[in-house]
């Protein structure tokens, strides 16, 4: 028993960092919001009632989100926090009992606004001039984006004049992508072949979080302040007034945000909403209801991450009924074999919906879907429908379960079971559905972006025999494009062109495009960076990867072995020889405040945690180290401080306590 119940923790974490990896670092999430609550949830409760179990690692014990790396960071003064959410009407009242008990009075009343599905971004105000903008990153530092953020149009770059603006005012906020935009750009990406964003939050982040804010300045970004951060002196006493006051700054507010007498006026609202949210024209996933004073939410305060004084209230996700007509399997660029449910054509938020994914066999049989079934779907973000629940009273007789293939439906190889990853995978790497998979990654606009290379132009080069491997794309001559169907001349020569302009891709990109499992774009950039050129990438050992604070061991052992392999050096040795030149990244500028200083911290820290003062260091050029010696430059002392400030003192290294700290980090001269 007590060993199972390790078991499922292990297993509930796995499956939660897989879905933290896919959804703040490659923003492709699989599962939708509510089920990684319930993971989250029941991986709680198990700790709870069993805390021997509980390990540093767990992701229980951090807050998720960390910024992606490959922009400057930025350290939110009062840290952003996160909301706790609610499902119902009886969750919304036992809300309510809670600060009505607290509270001890029953005049207070509540602000309810919508929630918008996009990103939540802190903007920083200078005597009425936007200075910087950055992402929530985990609450407490952000990325940099204020490049990006400048070409949102409906943020003023300028506050209104009318009245007097304070000299310092972070606004806070969420950043949304239109629903007709979002529509317009999934459909350029499917056109081109590329991943829909599966929904408007995920866009609007890959949108604000690119390097090129050109690109950004394409998307249409649009904002909604609804929260203040830092200010120099406070705008009212509470949040109906200061929204006020942020609209008359010329601050977008959302027109819709009501006042609410008690939890009862707040549940009509919510409900009300929950009907009409088709009428906008941006995309929300519930309301956000909030206490109106501020001095009310003094006296509620916070649990460690979210204020008591605020909860949010997700819609239920819409859902339709329909019919396993069959189920298929598809074979993925690494091998990957996942079922596919065909399915009855239905209605379902605004698209017809005919396939759904069942991600993987341990989730079919978990679900016990089987052809013939009835089957309730949804849209994971609105997007990617999947099956949530078999209606098993309506299963019809005789409807057998889908057997696990035990060969790969594509080129008939004997199929291997990856116990970690729940996957089964086809491990024929000539195999042809593999081959088109990766070839279309390869080419992919977030990869080795050819235009013009897209999945039919593919199928037709592979069953012409003219491509089998990346490096044949290269080769490729003129005359045999022009020999295959529907290619005329012009076509043909932007095809070469294209594939020619991508041999002088920078290296994040080339990376990315090997298709190595677990490296997604995210973490190509961050290997990019680190090592500066392919050839370290290819010599790294797995503790070098897995010392890079984004790469965990499964990626540094993915990487690792991805490199031993003699089929990928060939691979790549080919497209060397091909004349593909992976660009090395620009040097990064020397900056930081603690440059090429070693830093040791003991003791307690009250505004850091012992990693966050250990990475705001390594941000400031500087390293940590855990003994000092002669060769340490300072020691940060918290509260009980122990043995290492005796050892200072007696080596005369300087002792900086962590106001001092943060003085040095905010780059005041020492
Ligand atoms: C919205 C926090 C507080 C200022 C904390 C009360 C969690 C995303 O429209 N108010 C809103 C919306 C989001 C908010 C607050 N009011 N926080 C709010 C919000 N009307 N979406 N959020 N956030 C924003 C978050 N983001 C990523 C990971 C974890 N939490």
């Amino acid at each position: 028993m007590a060993q199972e119940i390790a078991r499922r923790v292990e297993e509930l974490r796995s499956q939660i960092r897989r879905h933290d990896h896919l959804y703040y670092i490659e923003n492709q999430p699989e599962v939708t919001d509510q089920r990684y609550d319930e993971l989250f949830t029941e991986l709680k409760t198990l700790e709870k009632e069993h805390p021997e179990l509980v390990t540093p690692d767990s992701p229980t014990q951090r807050v998720a989100g960390r910024p992606l790396g490959e922009f400057a960071t930025i350290r939110h003064s009062i840290p952003m926090l996160s909301v706790d959410n609610t499902y119902n009407a009886e969750e919304l009242r036992a809300f309510d009992e809670r600060v009505r008990k607290q509270l001890d009075v029953s005049d207070y009343d509540y602000v309810v606004e919508l929630k918008i599905d996009g990103l939540a971004v802190s903007l920083r105000y200078e005597n009425g001039v936007l200075a910087t903008g950055a992402t929530r990153g985990d609450g407490e530092v952000g990325d940099d984006v204020t490049t990006n953020i400048r070409t949102i149009r409906s943020i003023p770059l300028r506050l209104h004049d009318g009245e007097t603006v304070p000299t310092v005012l972070e606004v806070r906020g969420e950043v949304y992508m239109p629903t007709k935009s979002f529509v317009a750009l999934n459909e350029a990406r499917a056109e081109s072949g590329e991943p829909a964003f599966a929904n408007p939050r995920n866009a609007a982040a890959g949108s604000l979080k690119l390097l090129d804010a050109r690109i950004t300045a394409t998307r249409n970004l649009s904002f909604f302040a609804y929260a203040i951060g830092e200010i120099s002196q406070p705008l009212a006493q509470d949040h109906w007034h200061t929204l006020q006051r942020l609209r008359h700054f010329g601050l977008p507010v959302n027109p819709n945000v009501q006042r609410a007498r008690d939890i009862g006026e707040v549940i009509e609202i919510c409900m009300g909403w929950a009907d009409r949210r088709e009428t906008l024209d941006y995309q929300i996933d519930g309301m956000v209801i909030k206490v109106n004073r501020y001095d009310q939410r003094d006296i509620l305060g916070a649990t460690g991450r979210a204020p008591r004084w605020c909860i949010a209230y997700k819609f239920p996700a819409e859902r339709a009924q329909t019919v396993v007509e069959s189920i298929a399997v598809q074979v993925g660029k690494t091998g990957a074999l996942t079922p596919v449910a065909n399915l009855q054509p239905v209605r379902l938020a605004g698209t017809t919906v005919k396939r759904a994914s069942l991600h993987n066999f341990d989730e079919m049989q978990r679900l016990d879907v089987r052809p013939g079934d009835a089957v309730l779907i949804e849209k994971a973000g609105e997007i990617i429908p999947q099956v949530v629940e078999v209606r098993k009273e309506l299963r019809p007789q005789g409807a057998e379960p889908f057997a696990v293939p035990k060969r790969c439906p594509h080129c008939g190889t004997e199929v291997v079971k990856d116990e970690a990853y729940v996957y089964v995978r086809c491990p024929n790497p000539d195999c042809y559905g593999q081959l088109k998979e990766r070839l279309r990654y390869f080419a992919g606009r977030d990869q080795m972006d050819i235009e013009h290379l897209g999945v039919a132009l593919i199928e037709q080069l592979i069953e012409a025999g003219l491509v089998r491997t990346f490096a044949d794309l290269y080769r490729i001559r003129r005359e045999d494009l022009l020999a295959l169907e529907r290619m005329g001349e012009k076509s043909a020569q932007n095809v070469l062109k294209a594939i020619e302009a991508s041999k002088t891709r920078p290296l994040w990109r080339f990376l990315a495009a090997l298709g190595i499992r677990h490296v997604g774009g995210q973490s190509a950039v961050v290997l990019a960076d680190h090592f500066g050129s392919l050839d370290a990438v290819m010599n790294a050992t797995q503790e070098e990867l897995q010392a890079i604070d984004q790469v965990g061991p499964v990626m540094a052992e993915s990487i690792y072995q991805y490199f031993r392999t003699s089929r990928h050096r060939v691979v790549i040795d080919d497209l060397l020889a091909a004349g593909v030149r992976p660009q090395p990244p620009e040097p990064k500028k020397q900056t930081g405040n603690l440059q090429g200083k070693t830093v040791v911290i003991t003791g307690t820290l009250k505004t850091f945690s012992r990693q966050q003062a250990e990475q705001a260091v390594r941000e400031a050029g500087g390293k940590t180290s855990s003994s000092v010696s002669k060769k340490t430059d300072f020691v940060i002392a918290g509260e009980d401080p122990g043995s290492k400030l005796q050892k200072a003192r007696d080596l005369g290294v300087e002792v900086l306590d962590e106001e001092r700290f943060k003085e040095l980090l905010a780059g005041k001269e020492t």
